[in-house]
């Protein structure tokens, strides 16, 4: 008989797992983590979908729920063991209901894109038609544009905005009469106003159709109050956590309509997406728990506050301010005026330590990689505690780096103007030479 020599109890692959750190484990990805929260330890981070979780959250996102996979919702799973999942999708619903004052929300949306598209699901057929803003006046690729799988399925038409950068109504209007749309989107990603729910509601009436709100970059502003509310207006209303609300990556559907509970879940699971991301659920849980603090509502106003700073400073420099100002964490600026793209700008201002996004400005004659514009917004700037002072000192920054830049081009135009001037004169002389 052949005597086995005894069986260790834990297989190398479990000592891997149990001891290893990921320094030990992956030098390569520790690394890179290291350096990116050095990065963002070390710049001022102004991309306006951007924030800084707590450290409750980030015990959320890396905790052992990441392991446990659900279909279903609370009580209803397709999967055993789900108790403590459970547990924290229900507060995670219900928070999310309790901060808006909703009476349906569903959290389990991987993105803002992935709840906009199950709205869509619950609603739309394919072929049907959607009004939306148009994306170089700052609506979102997720509202129908062409690229989008919004776009490609849908008939999407959009409104735009007046020359000097606010929503036009008229359009809205004309284009809603025009084209019948099934459903109507307010909301952008770069669009700086507060928008009229009412005129919106009113238009989605006129012609039967459903409204939806994209609150993605001011949903932390409407749950303290410093940002009209939509969810009385609207159907459906879709928000993402990351931004200012302070949380994880991942999206929200929400509404104040008691009948559409179903028709949304369903869209969601199964109609757009499978198992839960059940960390990112719970990180959701806690971001939500944090904003229903009274802090939260001196966090989202400050936020406000900072980007009317910012775009104050900006404009008392004579930098280009879409609408001369703000009503949302966002502003846009256009570099049209002094000759510059979003593209050089934005490198410009990242090697000065300040990190924000390139973005297109309506009527924008440069392709989506080079812009004529920059997008900037305080959530993140605003979570590591700067206040106005900082948000000025931060304003003249950019102002500063842009005119430096501007004095160069200026060099170069001037220069390449007058070779062309001298060229021109030279074959139209006025004077006879000898
Ligand atoms: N929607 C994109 C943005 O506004 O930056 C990502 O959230």
């Amino acid at each position: 008989m052949i005597r086995r020599p005894p069986r260790s109890t834990l297989f190398p692959y479990t000592t891997l797992f149990r001891s290893g750190s990921l320094t030990e484990v992956d030098p390569a990805v520790s690394a890179a983590l290291d350096a990116e929260t050095a990065r963002q330890r070390d710049g001022v981070e102004l991309i306006a979908s951007e924030n800084l979780v707590s450290r409750a959250t980030l015990e959320a996102i890396g905790s052992p729920m990441v392991n446990k996979t659900v279909e279903g919702y609370p009580g209803g799973r397709y999967y055993g063991g789900a108790e403590h999942a459970d547990v924290v999708e229900r507060l995670a619903i219900e928070r999310t209901k309790q901060l808006f004052g909703a009476s349906y929300a569903n959290v389990q949306p991987h993105s803002g894109s992935q709840a906009n598209l199950a709205v869509f699901l619950a609603f739309l057929k394919p072929g049907d038609t959607i009004l939306s803003m148009d994306l170089s006046a700052g609506g979102h690729l997720s509202h129908g544009a062409g690229p989008n799988i919004s776009g490609k399925w849908m008939n999407a038409v959009h409104y735009g905005v007046t020359a000097d950068g606010w929503l036009n109504y008229h359009d809205l209007e004309a284009k809603a009469a025009t084209h019948r749309p099934k459903l109507i989107i307010a909301g952008g990603s770069a669009y700086p106003r507060a928008i009229d729910f009412t005129k919106f509601r009113f238009v989605a009436d006129e012609v039967g159709a459903i409204l939806l709100v994209d609150m993605a970059h001011w949903a932390g502003l409407v749950a303290v109050g410093a940002h009209p509310d939509p969810l009385p207006h609207a159907d459906v209303v879709t928000a993402t956590t990351y931004k200012n609300l302070r949380g994880v990556r991942g999206g929200l559907i929400l509404s104040a309509r008691d009948d559409l509970d179903r028709k949304l879940d369903s869209a969601v699971f199964p109609g757009v997406q499978g198992s839960v991301i059940l960390n990112a659920v719970a990180a959701k849980a806690v971001c939500l728990g944090e904003a229903l603090r009274p802090e939260f509502t001196d966090y989202a106003e400050a936020v406000l506050a900072n980007a009317r700073t910012l775009a104050a400073t900006l404009v008392g420099r004579e930098v280009d301010v879409m609408t001369g100002g703000t009503d949302t964490p966002l502003l846009l600026i256009d570099l049209r005026q002094i000759g510059l793209t979003g593209a050089e700008a934005s490198d410009a201002l990242e090697a000065a330590g300040l990190t924000a996004n390139k973005n297109g400005v309506p009527g924008d004659p440069q392709p989506p990689q080079v812009t004529s514009g920059l997008r900037f917004g305080t959530s993140a700037g605003t979570a590591r505690g700067f206040g106005e002072a900082e948000f000025a000192a931060i304003g003249h920054g950019i102002a500063d780096v842009l005119e430096s830049m501007v004095a160069s081009t200026r060099g170069e135009v001037a220069a390449r103007t007058r070779s062309r001037v001298t060229e021109m004169c030279e074959r139209f002389p006025i004077y006879p030479s000898g």
